[in-house]
């Protein structure tokens, strides 16, 4: 029994799908213009396809499981579930008009044309705001819509907004913020269920891991209460004696969002020597 992935084959998430596959110790070779792979270590299919597809292929139970942008998830609102998200391919789908237009609120569209190839979304998005505007459906290179009187605004992704910029529009609306997510059909059996249950743990070991440092100090024992408070540790932190009498050595685990933080704490409360190291993997 082998459980079937659907990674992109091509273009913005394929190789952060396969990163993440081979973080979480999967070993393929790529395939080479090859439409499938197997897994040498994991029994696990890889199914290399374009994005689109992917929801409607892991709905129909070509393939169990997949990776994809919830913006295309969305857009093609097929039967799956979302199992996690991945953190990566940052995006938002947002609606930019010309710079040089007067806009206030969504109803500064009415009547306007947008171009888009997510219709699904915007006609949604149109609809809960009571706005009457013409979608024009397109499938690429959104952006020069306006430039070349094909419409008076867009509907599309953005990420550093810089193709915004360099095509004079402006982002005015929000629609939707997305990543990538690991998805599942409906219908998954047992076994099948086990396999995706031991990829799930691996994924979010590996993401805990990126998420946390290693930190090791030494601290003069007179501030190792202290230093002890101040910080967090996986259950608390372990103190080690030094060679040299009256120092510790302290180790425990820092997550990056107060990082900095507690740094200069540690310091300002007597902290020496203080190495910072990645994990590799972190099963809490
Ligand atoms: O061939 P296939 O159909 O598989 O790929 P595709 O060409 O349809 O998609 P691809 O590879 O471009 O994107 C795959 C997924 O990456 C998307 O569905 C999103 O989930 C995610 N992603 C993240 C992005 C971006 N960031 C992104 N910036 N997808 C596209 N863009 C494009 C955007 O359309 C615009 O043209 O990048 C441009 C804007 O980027 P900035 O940085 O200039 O704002
Ligand atoms: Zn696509």
């Amino acid at each position: 029994m082998k459980l079937r992935i659907a990674i992109q084959k091509s273009g913005r998430l394929n190789e952060d799908s396969v990163k993440l596959l081979k973080e979480i110790g999967i070993d393929f070779s790529s395939p080479n213009g090859k439409l499938k792979a197997e897994a040498s270590n994991f029994p696990l299919e890889l199914l290399f396809l374009r994005d689109d597809d992917i929801p409607q292929y892991v709905a129909d139970g070509v393939a169990d499981i997949g990776i994809v942008g919830e913006n295309v998830l969305i857009e093609k609102d097929k039967d799956v579930k979302i199992q996690n998200k991945l953190g990566f391919g940052k995006c938002r789908l947002s609606i930019a008009v010309e710079k040089t237009m007067q806009y206030k609120n969504a109803s500064d569209l009415k009547g306007k044309r947008i171009a888009t190839s997510y219709p699904v979304i915007l006609r949604k998005f149109l609809k809960k705001k009571k706005v009457k505007a013409e979608v024009h459906e397109i499938s690429g290179s959104v952006e020069i819509a306006p430039g070349i009187g094909l419409s008076e605004a867009i509907c599309d992704l953005v990420s550093s907004g810089s193709t915004l910029l360099m095509n004079g529009l402006k982002e005015v609306e929000v629609i939707l913020k997305s990543e990538a997510v690991l998805i599942s059909g409906k219908g998954l059996g047992k076994e099948k269920k086990e396999l995706l249950t031991k990829l799930l743990f691996r994924i979010e070991a590996n993401k805990k891991a990126k998420k946390n440092k290693y930190i090791l100090l030494n601290a003069p024992n007179n501030k190792l209460d202290k230093i002890v408070s101040i910080l967090p540790g996986m259950k608390s932190p372990t103190v080690l004696p030094l060679a040299q009498k009256g120092w510790s050595s302290v180790h425990s685990v820092l997550n990056e969002d107060d990082f900095w933080e507690i740094i200069e704490s540690l310091k300002a409360n007597g902290a020496q020597g203080i190495l910072v190291v990645p994990i590799e993997k972190m099963i809490v």
